[in-house]
């Protein structure tokens, strides 16, 4: 079903390759189809090559079972002291990799449709789910400018996102995304609390047992 997108400037329909863009919510956009992993998925090894994935230390000193690393001028980083954006890299004291153009052009392309053409992000950070991998109900608040969308790009196994509302409590609204689905969260959601299920045991034909989320931010 597509319904009407709550910002004046979007399309209803046409700008994924799919073919429609979704409203699930005032504020969150779904693009049905919209990325391709066989283009995605060696850009993100060669990534990975240079900057590798990691399970990062949280600030009550649990590791996050999912793995991450970022490209782009800023990457999303966490440890005992909290949650940061760093131009370097930790592991390498490097920068870290430039992002790719491709990677860019998508998350324009998706936030355009989505009724936010001045989306300009300097982090996208690359998440890693083994399966049985989970990220808990969180907010994403450590950017500076919530005037500025997320971009967030599924790749490989399926996983079940929950949205819940502007505090961590209620029941949420499960959304099941698949290989190439784009979700695009701004406006009145942008700092609704989310969270990802544990990625159920499956095989997809270019990631074999593992999921891929590109989230892309502004930062700064
Ligand atoms: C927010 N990662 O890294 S965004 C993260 O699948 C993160 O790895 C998710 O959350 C992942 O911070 C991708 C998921 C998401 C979905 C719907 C939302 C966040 C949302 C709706 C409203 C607000
Ligand atoms: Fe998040």
């Amino acid at each position: 079903m597509t319904l009407p997108l709550p910002f004046s400037s979007a399309p209803t329909h046409g700008s994924n390759s799919a073919g429609e863009v979704i409203a699930l919510e005032p504020g969150i956009a779904l693009l049905r189809g919209c990325a391709t992993t066989r283009i995605l998925l060696p850009l993100i090894e060669s990534i990975a090559a240079r900057s590798p994935f990691r399970h990062l230390t949280t600030p009550g000193g649990g590791q996050m079972s999912v793995a991450m690393t970022n490209c782009g001028p800023l990457g999303w980083v966490s440890d005992r002291t909290g949650y940061r954006y760093s131009p370097v890299d930790p592991l390498t004291a490097s920068g870290w990799p430039a992002m790719p153009a491709e990677f860019r052009a998508l998350a324009l392309r998706a936030a355009a449709a989505s009724g936010f053409p001045e989306f300009d992000p300097d982090a996208c950070l690359i998440n890693r789910y083994e399966i049985g991998a989970r990220m808990g109900a969180h907010r994403d608040a450590d950017e500076s400018n919530f005037q500025q969308p997320i971009v967030s790009v599924s790749l490989g196994l399926p996983a079940t996102f929950v949205f819940y509302g502007l505090t961590r409590g209620g029941k949420g609204s499960p959304v099941p995304l698949a290989d190439g689905d784009v979700l695009v969260w701004g406006g009145p959601a942008r700092l609704r609390y989310h969270a990802v299920r544990k990625v159920l045991p499956a095989q997809h034909s270019l990631t074999g047992s593992l999921r891929y989320n590109l989230t892309f931010r502004r930062g700064r």
